[in-house]
């Protein structure tokens, strides 16, 4: 640990504190950076910086003591640096959303502080050096356009835009009477197909509108709670108001005292109760656009992961929570929500190729397929606005896009339309690839990088709130900047500079993570829900001795408990890794049998280079480890109804889920194995490590370091086994944190909540808006147009598989 004389304060900057990191080891530090600038130009990582700095200064002790001072907590919060000799430049990230920029040159040891666009240079620098200094390189700036818009300070409000937001709206309510009477013209212009709700034009002022509140809240406190909107809906006419306020008394009375307390002296807890009751969404739209959209036999295909199983589970907490909304709002209205996606002709033996299918287990939704192609081929124009519409009986009240594909076509509608518009990502491309920016023209005739870039900042810049499932998905982690956070400044060389992208501090950006379906995935304890009709196949299915196409390898020990994983067979999921460690550790063999279920066992079968490699590497490490007897490897599953039964027979085998990812944006099947009580372990690099607090609700393990993961979850089968109430505490611990932040319920309102918050927010803020919004279109269609074209459209042959989710 750096000793505390050395330890950078808060307050210092990079840049003062690099000219006494540098003076305190003067004569190892020319000598180190002489050895980065000996390579000529090229771009550099932390492990290359040590590992080189390690070949020069070969003495251990000598090591240690650089890095225990200044040098060392500056390097080590180094992301990247550029070398231009005699220069290198630092991108310096000391904590989550703070970036700084020096350079150094090796020659004299002097510093100089950059700026962000002088650091893209250097990088540019290093692949085009006549771009990197043409002053009309294209710049792109989506910061200049937010000058009027506050944006937080404090890294822990990151992700709690609604918050921020209700607050400036309430400085700005007091602030400003102009503002007071757009709150009352927003309250005019609701409505449903036409037919006026809340209030109508005779009170279209402040003093009307809160003279009328003041009458109808005395008026009120007379009747009993549960009187019925419509038996005093005659009077509330009279006065100017329409439907909407509540279906009782009570309720009516606390949605006008809320308004009461804003129109009085606003504060953001009122406003926010009160935009929250305020009827402004029934009808909603989904894009959810790539893979295989659909209820069943889906799971595994090419392009179709958690993120369908995400969209389906959130339709249908939303619209239970749209219906319990309106019915609340004293409204009989019918919710509509739709989820917009490709119709598939080759439909693979799903449903894929069917236009229309109603979402299961709701009442109102729909899946609405659009074709692409028809046997006339490629469609190059479908209307989906005019479907939406025409289905709908009216614009949509809120969009909200998935992915990037999903993203770009919601805000393109959303702005044809004027509607609010939200986006999600949980798991954006830029970050998976090393240097994706800058290597983009090395990159882009496979993945498209350009193109993916440029559709994803219209959408982050378009969106009207960004819904995200973790922190580290906006501002990352101590190590590992966020997501969004590599938007903030990047470069394309030879296409666009972006000295702004994205701000994580911006107040658009919320957290709400996902649930998991819990009639389908609930405690092991909850006997007489389980699904027993299919413990006769998972028995079949764990223990038998045949080896077939859907599982391989045995179980020689039945009694042992079960360390269990199931994931797509990317590398990222590293269930090789989980393999590896098991075959590796004696101890924890001794304990417990592994069981995965990852996609199939034959390389042939597979389509995608990544899972070829990863299905050789896990028979090899059978092989290698002699592993048969103690692992049961299964086939990709696709019944989610039998899955959650079979996390819940791992839970009778007193056993443990394992997410072992190298990286996982969020992790679905994390939330669904602790649902059910499993104890589980997941990886700590990506959303899992928010989700599980280490040995409280689970564990976290980091997948870097096997061996230290293999033996913390042997520790804890040794401790089980020494008190048998441990695992116990672990179920129920996971359970606990489940209840309290990872459910539907608590998501849908949160989501509502937004759509409410931010539809308001947009009013006020319509003229920046607009300005932004032409900025974007000038973008889209000077950029994104000509760089669409660069991209072949799809044939029958099979491609490289992009990144599948
Ligand atoms: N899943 C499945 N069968 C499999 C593998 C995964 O049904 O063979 C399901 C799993 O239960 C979860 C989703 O697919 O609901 C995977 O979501 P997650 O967020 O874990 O990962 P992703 O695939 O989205 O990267
Ligand atoms: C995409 C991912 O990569 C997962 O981590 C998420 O859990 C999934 O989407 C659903 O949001």
């Amino acid at each position: 640990a750096a000793s505390p004389s050395s330890v950078m304060k808060r307050s210092e900057s990079v840049l003062e504190t690099m000219p006494e990191a540098l003076r305190q080891s003067r004569y190892h530090m020319k000598k180190c950076f002489l050895k980065y600038v000996e390579k000529g130009k090229r771009m550099m990582k932390l492990h290359h910086l040590m590992e080189e700095m390690e070949t020069v200064i070969e003495d251990r002790d000598e090591q240690a003591q650089l890095l225990e001072g200044l040098l060392g907590f500056i390097l080590c919060t180094t992301q990247d640096a550029a070398v231009v000799p005699p220069y290198i430049a630092f991108a310096v990230r000391p904590n989550p959303g703070f970036w700084e920029f020096v350079k150094v040159n090796s020659n004299d040891l002097s510093v100089e502080g950059i700026t962000a666009k002088e650091y893209l240079k250097f990088k540019e620098m290093i692949v085009d050096e006549a771009w990197a200094n043409d002053e009309n390189a294209s710049e792109i700036d989506f910061g200049a356009m937010d000058f009027k818009l506050p944006t937080m300070s404090l890294p822990s409000s990151i992700g709690n835009g609604v918050n921020f937001t209700s607050k400036f709206i309430t400085s700005k309510l007091y602030a400003e009477s102009s503002c007071q009477q757009l709150l009352v013209d927003y309250l005019l212009s609701l409505n449903h197909q036409g037919e006026k709700l809340m209030i109508n034009d005779t009170l279209n002022t402040i003093s009307k509108l809160q003279a009328a509140l003041i009458v109808a809240h005395a008026s009120l406190s007379s009747l009993p709670n549960d009187t019925p909107y419509q038996s005093f809906e005659l009077r509330f006419k009279e006065w100017g108001f329409e439907k909407g306020w509540g279906n009782t008394a009570e309720r009516v009375r606390e949605t006008v005292r809320f308004l009461l307390e804003v129109l009085q002296a606003p504060d953001p807890i009122s406003l926010e109760a009160f935009l929250s009751r305020v009827p402004n969404i029934f009808n909603v739209v989904l894009f959810s656009i790539h893979g295989y959209f659909g209820q069943s036999n889906v799971l595994g295909l090419p392009d179709t992961g958690g993120q369908v199983v995400y969209v389906l589970d959130q339709v249908v907490a939303m619209e239970e929570e749209l219906l319990l909304r309106i019915k609340q709002q004293g409204l009989s209205f019918k919710p509509q929500i739709l989820v917009v996606t490709r119709l598939l002709p080759d439909a693979k033996g799903t449903k894929c190729n069917e236009a229309m299918e109603p979402v299961l287990n709701t009442k109102h939704s729909h899946i609405l397929r659009v074709p692409f192609r028809t046997e006339k081929g490629v469609l190059r124009k479908w209307d989906a606005s005019a479907k939406i519409i025409e289905m709908m009986e009216g614009k949509p009240d809120l969009i909200i896009g998935n992915y990037t594909d999903g993203n770009l076509v919601a805000s393109l509608m959303a702005n044809k339309l004027g509607t609010t518009l939200g986006t999600i990502a949980h798991a954006l491309e830029k970050t998976k690839y090393e240097d994706s920016d800058m290597k983009w023209k090395q990159l882009d005739s496979k993945y498209h990088f350009s193109c993916q870039f440029t559709a994803d900042m219209i959408a982050m810049n378009s969106a009207d709130f960004i819904i995200t499932s973790t922190f580290q998905e906006i501002a990352g982690s101590k190590e590992r900047p966020g997501q969004y956070e590599s938007h903030e400044t990047f470069t394309l060389p030879g296409l666009y500079r972006v000295v702004s992208g994205i701000n994580v501090f911006d107040p658009k950006f919320n957290i709400a993570s996902p649930g998991a379906d819990q009639t389908v995935y609930f405690p092991y304890t909850e006997t007489s829900k389980r699904f027993a009709k299919f413990q006769p196949a998972i028995e079949e299915l764990l223990f038998s001795k045949v080896e077939n196409d859907e599982h391989i390898g045995y179980l020689e020990d039945k009694n042992k408990p079960i360390i269990f994983s199931m994931a797509r067979l990317d590398m990222v999921k590293n269930i090789s890794g989980l393999t590896e460690w098991f075959g590796e550790n004696t101890r924890l063999r001794s304990l417990v049998n592994l069981v995965v279920v990852a996609g199939f066992f034959d390389p042939l079968k597979s389509k995608d280079r990544e899972e070829k490699k990863e299905i050789k590497k896990i028979h090899s490490l059978i092989e290698k480890y002699q592993l048969k007897g103690q692992i049961r490897w299964i086939a990709a599953q696709t019944d989610k109804n039998r899955n959650s039964e079979l996390y819940r027979c791992i839970a009778d085998s007193k056993g443990a889920f394992v997410q072992p990812a190298l990286y996982e944006a969020f992790g679905l099947t994390v939330i669904e194995a602790m649902n059910c009580g499993l104890p589980t372990f997941a990886t700590n690099q990506g959303g899992p490590a928010e989700i599980i607090v280490d040995g409280v609700s689970g564990f976290q393990i980091d997948p870097n370091y096997g061996s230290e993961s293999s033996n913390k979850i042997a520790d804890f089968f040794q401790k089980c086994k020494e008190d048998p109430g441990y695992w116990n505490r672990i179920s129920e611990g996971g359970l606990k944190r489940i209840y309290e932040c990872y459910t539907w319920k608590i998501y849908a309102n949160k989501v509502l909540n937004m759509g409410n918050i931010y539809a308001f927010w947009k009013q006020l803020n319509k003229e920046q808006k607009e300005a932004k919004q032409r900025y974007i279109e000038l973008f889209y269609n000077l950029h994104y147009k000509n760089l669409v074209r660069t991209v072949p459209i799809a044939s029958d042959e099979v491609k490289p598989a992009p990144a599948s989710r």
